[in-house]
């Protein structure tokens, strides 16, 4: 696609937007960059103020400018449905995600990685193999780190491995990686894609333009994934951490092994990967599958999962405070994750919980409680009734309320004996009290290592 001398309208002024925007304005289009809020909101967004070919539009509903652009370029915090969406689409508007826009102006290999959970972990440790075969490779997208800001430079990377959110693959329509993979799915995201259904559908497209010599990876041992495992229009591959599968990564007798074409390679033990717990097992397999798929050496898959020790705001152990330990994981913005993270615990532990409510329900993560090393419950935030009330329904009754993350901590605290952990899994988004759910886990470390200068 040429953009020169095009008007592109890119809306959100956030992370991805000042990337798109940068991005349009170096291929020589004119670009229009606006937000609803005004530019003290908008600190991402002052360095394109001394952009040439930028217009700075922020405090200004987007409906107005539509008249104005050939492109609108979406952030993947607005959703398809947005007014002036339907209206740029009604009016037969090219309408583009940030994440597209970018893989349609590189020619280098994508290996794209989505699913409810693990993104992360996955997108590390598989760039972390790639890297170590020897390529250089940009980790980016959902991660923190928008695709826009690597293509069209001189010194582009040689591949990308890119964690993709749902809200990006909303709007895709010729996103091609090389390598795909979906690593599960459970309810999230709700209030913006409404039924489940939809919510698989969305994820499905991150293969559905594969063709052959691609490679799209699946979790076998996640039945809504086998299910949709007939729309796959490339080679299919699979992870699995319970079956052996004919093609893909899996463990047997204890060692994690990949089959492709019919030809064996052992890895590793499972029990050398060294981020803990059954569910990271999951990420590890699925990400060494990515990477083999992709050319990675088997000696980098085997180094690389020795030696990644996980990332931040995931399981995290923040400090030591006379003998109860804190862990942020903060990232825990579901139902599930937080339900992982409360399986990875050994020790009796306090929760905190709680956050924006993405209408997912807690019906799940309340009755994950009983049976579980959690012992107490702090609840915060918009969904802390309905968590509180949930829990209560699965016979769970040691639960206090916060009014704060502060608060929340001290509460826990105070719940808390020599020998506990005091884990921050909120199994929600954190948008009613943060910008995001890493801002989240920073004010809760500071929170931590300001109590430690008080009773450690
Ligand atoms: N905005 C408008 N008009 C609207 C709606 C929003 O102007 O109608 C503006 C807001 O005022 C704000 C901007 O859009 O200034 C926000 O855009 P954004 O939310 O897309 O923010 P980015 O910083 O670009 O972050 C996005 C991802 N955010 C979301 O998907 C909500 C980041 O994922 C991602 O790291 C980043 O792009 C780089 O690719 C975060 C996330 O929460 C971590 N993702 C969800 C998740 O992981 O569960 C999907």
């Amino acid at each position: 696609m040429d953009y020169q001398g095009k008007t592109a309208l890119v809306v959100g002024l956030a992370r991805s937007g000042v990337a798109a925007a940068k991005l349009l304005s170096r291929l020589g289009a004119r670009v229009i960059a606006n937000d609803t809020k005004d530019m003290t909101q908008l600190p991402a967004a002052r360095e394109l103020s001394a952009v040439p070919g930028i217009w700075l539009e922020p405090g200004r509903p987007a409906m107005e400018l539509l008249g104005e652009c050939d492109i609108l370029v979406l952030s993947p915090g607005i959703s398809a449905e947005a007014g002036f969406v339907r209206e740029a689409v009604r009016q037969g508007k090219e309408v583009v995600g940030e994440l597209e826009l970018g893989a349609g102006l590189t020619d280098k290999p994508i290996l794209a990685i989505t699913g409810t959970n693990g993104k992360t972990t996955c997108t590390s440790l598989a760039g972390m193999m790639m890297r170590m075969s020897g390529n250089r490779v940009g980790i980016v997208g959902n991660i923190g780190d928008p695709l826009c800001d690597h293509v069209c430079l001189p010194d582009e990377e040689d591949l990308y491995v890119a964690e993709v959110s749902s809200f990006q693959l909303e709007t895709v329509q010729a996103f091609r990686p090389r390598v795909s993979a979906l690593l599960n799915i459970t309810p999230d995201h709700l209030d913006r894609h409404h039924t489940m259904e939809n919510y698989i559908d969305t994820k499905c497209r991150i293969f559905a333009q594969q063709r052959a010599g691609d490679v799209a990876v699946l979790n076998y041992d996640d039945e809504a994934l086998r299910a949709v495992a007939h729309l796959v229009p490339c080679k299919l591959a699979w992870f699995s951490r319970r079956a052996e599968v004919d093609e893909g990564c899996f463990v047997r007798d204890g060692r994690i092994v990949f089959r492709t074409d019919g030809q064996e390679q052992t890895l590793c033990r499972s029990e050398e990967v060294r981020i803990p717990g059954a569910h990271n097992l999951e990420n590890a397999l699925a990400a060494a599958a990515c990477a083999l798929y992709a050319g990675a050496s088997a000696k980098a898959v085997r180094h690389s999962l020795a030696a990644f020790e996980g990332v931040e705001h995931r399981l995290e152990l923040v400090e030591k405070i006379r003998g109860v330990r804190f862990i942020n994981d903060s990232k825990g913005t579901n139902p599930d994750a937080s339900i992982k993270a409360i399986q990875a615990m050994t020790l009796p532990t306090v929760l905190i919980a709680g956050g924006y409510d993405k209408k997912t329900g807690f019906d799940s993560l309340a009755q994950a409680l009983p049976g579980s090393k959690i012992v107490g419950l702090v609840v915060l935030g918009q969904t802390a009734g309905a968590i509180q009330a949930a829990a209560q329904a699965a016979g769970f009754t040691d639960i206090a309320q916060a009014d704060s993350l502060e608060n929340a901590v001290r509460l826990a605290y105070d719940m808390a004996h020599t020998g506990y952990n005091v884990l921050l899994s909120p199994a929600c988004a954190s948008f009613d009290m943060f910008t995001d759910y890493e801002e989240r886990g920073r004010i809760f470390k500071q929170i931590v290592a300001d109590l430690a200068k008080v009773k450690g």
